[in-house]
């Protein structure tokens, strides 16, 4: 059976449950179960994230999931963006409860109050902390497994303090460069985009947002990151005493990836079989299946355990000697997205070797024994930058850069993301979705807009960027 990829909403539900990456039949809608095989997938990304943080000089901590009414209330432009969004929780048994508990939906208000507590002086910051947790919010929005959550059940949130604007516009440049390295490392390309005043995070004074292109040509939001300026501080009173014995507010930040990333490496590097997984977060990085003849049983069979024991030692190894067929095999770990699976029968047995095949390119090839080995540090090396390079080409193949308002009207309704020079007027990022039936996204961070204005023919000062978006 195929999973054909063209029908990417389909595709998608189809190879997470098939793949056992979730399952999505969970009786509350939003709600989904990590199976065992996702789990890993799961764990591996969030452990590298992890590790990304830590390096960054963020501390893993871990807050209640239930924050008091008065304390989510606190910060009116905030709890103005998450009204619609909050579950209550409203008794305990059949008491009801003095203050109602709200379950985070993020968890700014569950963490400054205690940061209040926590920043005396200049010298408790920079404080950076961070933690990876389920947050609730009551989407109205279509739901998608993973992409769009009523459970998020991945959310690495950060949130840090500094003394000064330039050192909180420093850890916005920080974080751009350890969340790049992340995209990177799991092959998702990505643009960085400053959002447009009416669309950034409830309470921030900007946000930087990732995102990157899915098969079907929309964009998804994988990573956001946010300038809260003194906002919070100012409401939730931190103070601190400055080196001149001042008091002073402190500048905070937050950022935040959640289970996208795991829909995105799923979405984007997939393919008729299934999913395809980059070596270094494959839960299974190899394969081992058998192929019995009936009298060649026994020296196959110990040929192959020989080569797990070895590999074992390396890589995440799965020797398949199961009673199934060697065809129900492949299309079981092909499924799974394993990069390489190794077939050892009589005749590689004969010539002392193995047959080995890449599940990204489906290349077959024969590999003595006494090179396994190195050849498979190559292998996996090739399939990573390959499977890094096919995605990038397939997201320029989404990403259309134009020039004059005369070439927009081409990319009405067409399934792909748009770029062009604008002068920064709302009224003209305005005209411009009009024009492509796409939102505007923002203007891309860092980078100049070339010419003119598309709508004006003002010098441009932006790439603003356009798509429809999950
Ligand atoms: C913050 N506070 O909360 P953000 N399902 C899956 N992923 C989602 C969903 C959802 N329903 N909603 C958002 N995301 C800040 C930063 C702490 C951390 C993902 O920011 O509301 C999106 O990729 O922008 C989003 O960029 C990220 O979570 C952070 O959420």
């Amino acid at each position: 059976m195929e999973f054909p990829k063209d029908k990417f909403s389909e595709w998608y539900q189809e190879v997470l449950e098939q793949a056992e990456v979730v399952d999505n039949r969970y009786p509350v809608k939003g709600c989904l179960v990590w199976r065992p095989f996702g789990f890993k997938l799961r764990s591996l990304i969030a452990g590298y994230l992890r590790q990304l943080m830590e390096a960054t000089g963020h501390e893993e901590t871990l807050f209640p999931a239930l924050i008091p009414e008065d304390a989510l209330k606190k910060e009116e432009e905030h709890v103005e963006g998450f009204k619609a969004e909050v579950y209550w929780i409203t008794h305990g048994g059949d008491t009801p409860l003095d203050v109602k508990l709200a379950l985070r939906p993020t968890s700014e208000t569950a963490i400054y109050p205690m940061f209040s507590l926590w920043i005396r002086s200049h010298a408790d910051m920079p404080l950076r902390v961070f933690q990876i947790v389920n947050t609730f919010r009551y989407e109205t929005k279509h739901t998608r497994p993973l992409i769009r959550l009523r459970e998020i059940t991945t959310f690495k949130e950060a949130h840090c303090a500094f003394p000064d604007n330039a050192s909180a516009e420093a850890q916005m440049d920080l974080i751009n460069k350890a969340y790049s390295e992340f995209w990177d490392e799991l092959g998702i390309p990505f643009l960085i985009v400053k959002r447009p005043e009416w669309d950034k995070f409830p309470g921030a004074d900007y946000t930087i947002s990732f995102d990157t292109i899915m098969p079907s040509g929309k964009t998804l939001q994988i990573a956001t990151s946010h300038n809260l300026g003194t906002n919070f501080s100012k409401t939730f009173n931190i103070s601190f005493e400055d080196k001149d014995g001042n008091q002073s507010r402190p500048y905070i930040t937050c950022h935040g990836i959640s289970d996208r990333a795991i829909s995105s490496v799923i979405a984007i590097h997939g393919d008729n079989r299934g999913l395809v997984l980059p070596p270094r977060f494959a839960p299974v990085q190899i394969v081992i299946v058998p192929i019995i003849f009936r009298d060649r049983e026994e020296d196959v069979i110990s040929t192959t355990r020989k080569i797990h024991e070895k590999l074992k030692t390396k890589y995440r190894v799965v020797l398949d000697d199961t009673n199934d067929t060697p065809g129900n095999k492949f299309y079981k770990w092909e499924l799974k997205g394993v990069p390489v699976r190794i077939e050892i029968g009589p005749k590689d047995v004969d010539s002392n070797a193995v047959t080995v095949v890449r599940r990204d390119n489906l290349h077959k090839e024969s590999i003595p024994l006494d090179d396994l080995v190195e050849r498979l540090d190559n292998i996996i090396e090739d399939i990573t930058a390959s499977m890094k390079e096919k995605a990038r080409n397939e997201f320029e193949s989404r990403l259309i850069t134009v020039s004059s308002k005369e070439e927009l009207s081409a990319w009405d309704g067409k399934p792909v993301v748009v770029k062009a020079p604008v002068c920064g007027d709302e009224s003209c990022a305005r005209e411009v979705e009009g024009i492509l039936n796409k939102e505007f996204r923002g203007t891309e961070l860092k980078k100049q807009g070339k010419g003119s204005c598309v709508i004006c023919g003002k010098p441009a000062r932006y790439m603003g960027v356009w798509s429809n978006a999950y």
